[in-house]
């Protein structure tokens, strides 16, 4: 079956004792049983709910994956995942991330005894440099955010396996439609399905996916044991939501291919990151393992102050200055002092995040409409 029959079909039968075609949206929090311990499946919806479950099992299914889980965010899907480790193990990380991450990790797990090495993994060789017995996770995002970085999967893969390191992708800037780790050999998969997935700007959800037993069963543990878990509602968006995610994300790469090669073209811009490129350092890498190459595109002005760049945000009037992506309408963010401000500038620096770079979420509006009013917006900076 192909991805958007099964965005539709799988993990979508109709209700058994009403036949409503669609899931409904179980608000309950509890499930009776005919004597202590003798139930349907469901005791409580904390540890499951058939909203979630229905959305779990889509889920599953667009990641190739035997499991899926759903938690009340992204961040709480990582926050779970990190939970596998004890003090002492080491994690070797992207160093290009989400400034929530890095903030996680930093700020949060490092109390706990965990060590977290923050690397250009794009570079593959480097890994060595601070690869050692207490490696237990690579931490990877591809494309990462917001440099739009490409890692090669299957390469950590190779070096994973043989230490017995369990390997982390963070899908969330490719969504399923475009990449899927667990078939190059990652472990775990995770999303923020705030975005992509989705897709409207109207929820908050995170969710892994694995085809590990034995992991399963220890993430299921803690999302039970520590209840991060979403509501029923937010279950029936996202559920919603994937049924056009094939569509959505072809339209979404078609118009960021476009804008990406515009600006590419045009004088008063210093820089794109964008895979899609041929310029770009990784375009092979992403050429290898993507299907496409994404809706997110980020770029430097020649004129670089932070003045041109908040002109150019303020005046791209189709582009909403907010954070998040991956929805329907498109987005304008400046990293550092939004979605990465948690991350000190001097890392930022390091990593190549420059104080003046703008990231956009290029929705899925009609191409010339936003080609029209970035040209406008480059005419004012
Ligand atoms: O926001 P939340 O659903 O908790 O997901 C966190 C998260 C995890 N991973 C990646 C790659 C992300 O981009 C995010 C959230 N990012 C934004 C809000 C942003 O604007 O970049």
């Amino acid at each position: 079956m192909k991805f958007g029959t099964k965005s539709i079909h799988i993990g979508n039968e109709p209700d058994a004792t009403t036949g409503a075609v669609i899931t409904p949206i179980f608000q309950t929090s509890t499930y009776a049983q005919e004597e202590p311990g003798k139930h349907k499946g469901y005791e409580y919806s904390r540890t499951h709910n058939p909203t979630r479950t229905a959305l779990q099992t889509t889920l599953a299914a667009l990641e190739n994956a035997k499991y899926a889980l759903c938690f009340a965010s992204g961040m709480a899907t990582e926050d779970t995942v990190i939970k596998l480790l004890k003090p002492g193990d080491e994690v070797i990380c992207t160093n290009d991330l989400y400034g929530g991450s890095f903030r996680l990790f930093t700020k949060v797990f490092a109390k706990f005894g965990i060590k977290f090495h923050f690397i250009p993994l794009q570079e593959i060789d480097l890994v060595h440099i601070v690869l050692s017995t207490h490696t237990k996770m690579f931490w990877i995002e591809t494309p990462t955010n917001p440099l739009l970085n490409i890692i090669d999967i299957q390469s950590i893969v190779e070096i994973a396996k043989k230490l017995n390191i369990i390997t982390v992708v963070d899908n969330t800037f490719a969504s399923p439609f475009l990449q899927n780790p667990l078939d190059l050999g990652a472990d775990i998969v995770v999303h923020s399905a705030t975005k992509y997935l989705a897709g409207h700007s109207d929820v908050v959800m995170g969710c892994l996916m694995t085809n590990d037993d034995e992991l399963y069963q220890q993430l299921a543990f803690l999302q039970n044991s520590c209840g991060a878990v979403p509501s029923p509602f937010d279950c029936f968006l996202v559920q919603r939501g994937l049924k056009t995610l094939h569509l959505r994300m072809a339209q979404h790469c078609k118009n960021a291919s476009a804008i990406a090669n515009f600006l590419n073209n045009h004088s008063k811009i210093e820089k794109v990151y964008y895979p899609g490129l041929e310029s770009h350092t990784n375009h092979d890498i992403a050429q290898k393992q993507m299907r496409d190459f994404g809706g997110m595109v980020s770029f430097t002005l020649k004129n670089d102050s932070i003045a041109s760049a908040f002109n150019f945000m303020k005046n791209a009037k189709l582009f909403t200055i907010a954070e998040s992506l991956g929805g329907v309408e498109s987005l304008v963010g400046h990293p550092a002092t939004m979605t990465h401000a948690s991350i000190p500038r001097e890392d930022r620096l390091k990593g190549g995040l420059k104080d003046t770079l703008i990231r956009l979420s290029v929705g899925i509006e009609d191409t010339e409409d936003l080609l029209e009013s970035i040209e406008y917006a480059l005419s004012k900076v």
